[in-house]
């Protein structure tokens, strides 16, 4: 039977509901008005991050136009001034020389025109040859939050620090949505790129009914924009497409390119923050200039089952090109997972992950990330771990390390995959088969992998594990970080999040992670980065110095830990 579109789509939106009322995740720009300017009265320190960037206190969510500037990083990030849940969002402003210190400055932007009166929301940087950083911001001019596209511009662009940013009058809004655009989910205008046909171009994010979306606009000036007839691309049923991001990336090595580059030696990336789940998802393409078309490539689901970043609370991610070390940064926001009452009460909400280095996978299918190297000049006392084996229900634990604040890379092997379990193809959902499976339950080959912030006697622990599977034609390998025995508090979201390794195992029986724990995160890359999970946790008792970390095994076959270093991480010097 075939459902009217409307019907289906109300059906995806129930779901979509329930699913959301489930997983604690919260629609955004949602506002509490008995809280959004309450001031927390003290900090709650148990669960604050060392190295992961956050202000001292009050809400934060996405950054949002990153840029490098003569010599300076820019953070800049929706920020509530006067509480710890969103809303009265203004632009904050951080600075950094290596994008893991840095120093707070007065906010960039805050409603003070028409145009934002009723807020300045997401947006990007772009820095435009000879002329330096234009950024591009959607203004609310309404308390329906109807959205137009603002810029702003540094008032001495000469100003290392670009301190000060002023809004001309002149030609702002740039863009308002003209017939057919719907004015309430338009909004996250894109880093802009030069073409060689004498035209910026830059996306804005939108939805038509249930079809998501990114309207493509042009301009000969930066200042006058036009939109392209149809969206760069769309796709049916995925709802509001937020902070939309769209970049090249070299099909050799790991190089990052500037967001105007094309060619034969380019693919493209076009990723989209779906508000309904407030996942994202990424597909590899190819971008047709001349008829402002992006088509994804065959190899990449293009919707809800798609190519994640990140398959935990990763969200508005946005990149940039990094000329001074020729890398594409990208960074996500992660939002707490406890309750709006808990983050009242601590008087904080929201981090940032480590900024990652992008690039395409040598299989041309993904892409890899890694932290930015810069976090490596935080690590302290090492401890190297060699050839130990794991035996089924062995845990061994790291010792002399800070665990709750550490940075660990380790790389495991097997000699058999015989052991391994059939896989169902059923089992579509990476994360309901974490769920279904956990780190306890004993496998052929895996779980194995680390419990980080681990309690003495194992009433708290977050394991961040493989387990495989054998599959029809290949190995099917699952990586999960799984919050559910994270904490002894019972009213927390704790997920089971969980992402599929696109590895050839048959060649190679080795895999590697690398997690940074943080106190309150635990931020996973398996496989040299080829999936990765961030989760935020808040356990009571593995906290500070009663934080422990393991190594594991609850599969059959033996596991080799070849090599293992842990490094107790020093805090980074943050605001
Ligand atoms: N956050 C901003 C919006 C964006 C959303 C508002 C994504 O512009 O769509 O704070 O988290």
């Amino acid at each position: 039977m075939i459902l009217p579109k409307f019907l289906s789509f109300s059906i995806l939106i129930f779901s979509l509901n329930l699913l959301l009322i489930h997983n604690g995740v919260e629609a955004l720009h949602k506002i509490y008005p008995h809280l959004q300017s309450v001031q927390a009265l003290s900090v709650g320190v148990a669960h604050r991050t060392g190295y992961h960037f956050q202000p001292p206190k009050n809400w934060i969510n996405e950054r949002t136009g990153p840029m490098y500037y003569n010599g300076y990083y820019h953070l800049l990030y929706q920020y509530n001034p006067k509480g710890s849940v969103w809303g009265n969002i203004v632009w904050a402003h951080s600075v950094s020389k290596d994008l893991i210190n840095w120093k707070a400055l007065e906010p960039a932007i805050y409603p003070s025109k028409p145009f934002d009166k009723f807020g300045c929301w997401s947006g990007s940087a772009t820095v435009v040859p000879g002329k330096g950083p234009i950024i591009l911001y959607t203004g609310i001019i309404d308390e329906n939050q109807t959205q137009v596209q603002c810029y702003a511009v540094p008032e001495d662009p000469n100003d290392p620090l670009l301190r000060k940013w002023v809004k001309p009058e002149k030609f702002n809004p740039i863009v308002v949505a003209d017939e057919g655009v719907n004015g309430s989910a338009f909004r996250d205008p894109t880093t802009a790129w030069w073409s060689q046909d004498g035209h910026w171009r830059m996306l804005v994010g939108s939805r038509r009914k249930s079809r998501g979306m990114a309207y493509l606009y042009r301009s000969r000036d930066f200042m006058t924009w036009v939109r392209a007839k149809h969206p760069i691309h769309s796709k049916s049923e995925t709802g509001m497409w937020e902070c939309p991001d769209f970049y090249p990336v070299s099909v050799k090595g790991n190089n990052g390119l500037d967001t105007s580059e094309m060619g034969d030696h380019v693919r493209h990336v076009l990723k989209n923050s779906l508000d309904l789940t407030r996942f994202e998802y990424y597909t590899i393409g190819t971008y047709f200039e001349d008829k402002d078309r992006y088509i994804p490539d065959n190899t990449s689901v293009d919707g809800w089952g798609g190519l994640r970043y990140d398959y935990g609370n990763f969200y508005a991610s946005k990149s940039f090109f990094d000329p001074s070390k020729n890398r594409r940064v990208l960074w996500g926001w992660a939002n707490e997972s406890d309750s709006k009452d808990d983050d009242v009460r601590k008087g904080w909400a929201g981090i940032q992950a480590i900024p990652r280095t992008a690039w395409l996978d040598s299989n041309a299918r993904q892409l890899v990330q890694w932290p930015v190297e810069e976090l490596n000049t935080l690590r302290g006392t090492e401890v190297s771990i060699n050839n130990q084996k794991l035996e089924k229900g062995d845990y061994v634990e790291v010792k002399d390390i800070t665990a709750a604040q550490a940075d660990v890379e380790v790389t495991f092997s097997f000699s058999s995959l015989d052991k391994a379990e059939a896989f169902d193809p059923k089992w579509v959902n990476a994360q309901d088969l974490c769920a279904q499976k956990g780190s306890k339950l004993q496998g052929g080959v895996g779980p194995f992998g680390l419990l980080t912030l681990a309690s003495q006697n194992l009433e708290e622990f977050t394991p961040v594990f493989f387990r495989i599977f054998k599959g029809e034609n290949k190995h099917v390998v699952l990586l999960c970080s799984d919050a559910r025995s994270s904490s002894i508090k019972s009213d927390l979201y704790k997920p089971s999040f969980a992402g599929f390794v696109d590895v050839d195992l048959d060649n190679n029986k080795k895999l590697s992670l690398r997690t940074l724990i943080d106190h309150s995160v635990v931020e996973s890359f398996g496989e040299g980065g080829k999936t990765n999970i961030l989760s935020r946790v808040y356990p009571e008792l593995a906290v500070t110095n009663q934080a422990h970390l393991f190594m594991f095994n609850n599969g059959t076959e033996p596991i080799t830990v070849e090599n293992l270093k842990a490094w107790s991480m020093k805090s980074a010097d943050i605001n």
